[in-house]
């Protein structure tokens, strides 16, 4: 590796209890097995790999009811605080960060963690590009469903902030990521309470319609002038942003989504900015649509390599 790579560090967040559907535990090792980890390892040369399971992430869901409309919220506050501390760490440590889901409300741990970390390390707000079909910021008053999957964007700005009973009790203002650096692109399924809460803190949204209208490379000039030339990015992606014919092995396909050529312009993009601090990548589920799996891997690590700026062959 070339002296001035960062190193690496990879957080297997194989957690599931966000999610209405279970599958996702296995994203991790499916995606890293396909031949990622030996490319990423040639690459960085050695990489710090995170497997550790923490006690109650698996708490049997009859100890765990809801809890103030939400579902299986004891075993997701465990896992997203171990996966914000491990994520910390390594942000703090200066290492490039990717976190490998488990569903979406595994971004509480990363978006949480590596904000903490760069704000230590950096003294310096993070940018946070969301790539998704949704945009995942109900709260736990406004979600139709009680899946945490849907709330990860509400949990890591603080615009939810139901807490109690030890759960999502350790999210402090330290923590937080900041609304006015936040921007989604690829969105083309959002609730009606999402829509307002949007309007309200005036976050930025680039939904699919206006990547069909105006094409990614604009929209893409327009995320960067958006989010300024200087401070850390964390690239926040659910495999779900890509249409379902690329990503077919994830539990909310939604149809018209991006092609693999446009989501792998935006991990190009931001990985020529030489900004990307974190990267998350979540929702890969290899027990939904078996003969799509491997496809939906390919994809996934195909956008790894490409914002990680890893060429193989
Ligand atoms: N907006 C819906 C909800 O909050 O239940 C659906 C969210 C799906 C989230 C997907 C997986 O990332």
């Amino acid at each position: 590796p070339c002296e001035t790579t960062k190193s690496l560090a990879i957080i297997s967040a194989g957690y599931c209890r966000g999610a209405p559907k279970d599958g996702t535990e296995a994203g991790p090792t499916a995606v890293l097995n396909s031949g990622l980890f030996a490319q990423l390892q040639a690459h960085f040369g050695a990489i710090h790999l995170d497997i550790d399971r923490p006690d109650g992430a698996d708490i049997h869901k009859s100890l765990d009811p809801d809890f103030a409309g939400m579902k299986n919220p004891r075993a997701v506050s465990v896992a997203t605080k171990h996966v914000s501390e491990r994520v910390y760490e390594y942000s703090r440590n200066g290492s490039l960060v990717l976190t490998l889901g488990g569903d979406h409300s595994n971004a509480i741990g990363s978006l949480t963690g590596a904000t903490r970390g760069l704000r230590e390390k950096l003294d310096s707000n993070v940018a946070v590009i969301c790539v998704d079909a949704h945009v995942s910021i109900n709260t736990p008053d406004t979600s139709p469903s009680g899946n945490i999957h849907g709330m990860p964007l509400a949990f890591a700005t603080g615009i939810a902030q139901t807490k109690g009973e030890g759960i999502f009790d350790w999210i402090e203002k330290k923590h937080l990521i900041d609304v006015k650096r936040l921007v989604y692109v690829g969105t083309r399924d959002v609730d009606d309470k999402e829509k307002e809460i949007i309007a309200t803190h005036g976050i930025k949204v680039f939904d699919m319609d206006q990547i069909r209208r105006n094409g990614i490379e604009s929209v893409m000039d327009e995320v960067m002038n958006y989010i300024g030339g200087s401070i850390p990015i964390h690239l926040s992606c659910d495999i779900d942003v890509l249409d379902p014919e690329w990503a077919p092995s994830a539990g909310h396909l939604v149809p018209d989504g991006l092609s693999l050529d446009e989501g792998q312009y935006i991990a190009r993009r931001v990985h020529s900015t030489e900004r990307l601090a974190a990267m998350d990548l979540v929702e890969v589920n290899p027990s939904i649509d078996l003969p799509g799996v491997q496809r939906t891997v390919d994809s996934a690590c195909f956008l790894i390599r490409s914002a990680l700026g890893v060429s193989y062959e």
